[in-house]
């Protein structure tokens, strides 16, 4: 059995969708206009879709899992399985207005015209805020709809804010923030399950390592106690003398969240020659 899985055909998820499974080690050889393909060194068989499509497909078992937006998922409202959110693909749905408008609060969206691709996501917003406002829905272009007249406010995703800006409009509200997540049928069998399982596996091994630098410095042995305080390691870190007596070499794993402060605090302590190292993949 192979599992099938829905990806998007060409948009802003396509391209990392293919790039994590290909550092979970398997090759879809895509493009070429091509709706279907199969993986060569995995039991994976790829759907290429329009991301909209992608809920449907895996609801109706033509494709076992899927990566789309959350937005999507939630849009349309569909019974499927989250197995994990990937990490890319983040942005919010947010209502804006004119840069003028002197926006107070979401009151002020009361009687409203609000443009927006997300009719359904954003009637509940308005019912939880207590705000009754006109959805007016539209397919694509949301963001020139106050400067044609046709809106008072829109409701569209944002990610770095530079479409919102260039069209004179100001980001009020954020409805819902949004990533690419993995979908399944719920009812996926046995085998499928098996197969999924592995897959996630590897994904994880990826995204953790994503998260994660390998580093390296030098000390003396003097100093080794107040930096492994600062290091915590995957276990603890690993100490190794150097040929100058009186040296050593720490090797540790550190979060990239945290990586400059733990450098900050790692020269404090008296770490020199620190080199920092992308880790490949991470099983914990
Ligand atoms: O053809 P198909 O239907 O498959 O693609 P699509 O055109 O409907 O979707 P696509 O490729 O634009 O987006 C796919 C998914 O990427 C979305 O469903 C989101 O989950 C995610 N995503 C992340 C985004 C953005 N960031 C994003 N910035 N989707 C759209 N945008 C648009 C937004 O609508 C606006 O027009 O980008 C513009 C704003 O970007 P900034 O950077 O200027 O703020
Ligand atoms: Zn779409």
């Amino acid at each position: 059995m192979k599992l099938k899985i829905a990806i998007q055909k060409s948009g802003r998820l396509s391209e990392d969708s293919l790039k994590l499974l290909k550092e979970c080690g398997i090759d879809i050889a895509a493009g070429g206009g091509k709706l279907r393909t199969e993986a060569s060194n995995f039991p994976l068989e790829a759907y290429f879709l329009r991301d909209d499509d992608i809920p449907k497909y895996v609801q109706d078992g033509v494709a076992d899992i899927g990566i789309v937006g959350e937005n999507v998922l939630l849009e349309q409202g569909n019974q499927l399985t989250v197995v994990q959110p990937l990490g890319f693909g983040k942005c919010r749905l947010s209502l804006a207005v004119a840069k003028g408008y002197d926006y107070q609060s979401v009151y002020d969206l009361q009687g409203k015209k609000i443009a927006t691709s997300y009719p359904n996501i954003l009637r509940r917003f308005l019912q939880k805020s207590d705000v009754q406002a006109h959805i007016h829905e539209i397919s694509g272009s949301v963001e020139i709809a106050p400067g044609i007249g046709l809106a008072d406010a829109i409701c569209d995703l944002v990610s770095s804010g530079s479409t919102l800006f260039s069209n004179g409009l100001k980001e009020v509200e954020k409805v819902m923030v949004s990533e690419a997540v993995l979908v399944a049928n719920p009812l996926l069998g046995i085998e499928g399950k098996k197969i999924l399982d592995k897959l996630v596996f590897r994904i994880n091994a990826v995204l953790k390592s994503r998260k994660n630098k390998y580093i390296l410095l030098n000390a003396p042995n003097e100093k080794l106690e107040s930096i492994c305080a600062v290091l915590p390691g995957m276990k603890s870190p690993t100490i190794v003398p150097l040929a100058m007596s009186g040296w050593s070499s720490v090797h540790s794993v550190v979060q990239e969240d945290d990586f400059w402060q733990i450098i900050d605090s790692l020269q404090a302590a008296g770490a020199e020659g620190i080199l920092v190292v992308p880790i490949e993949k991470m099983i914990v």
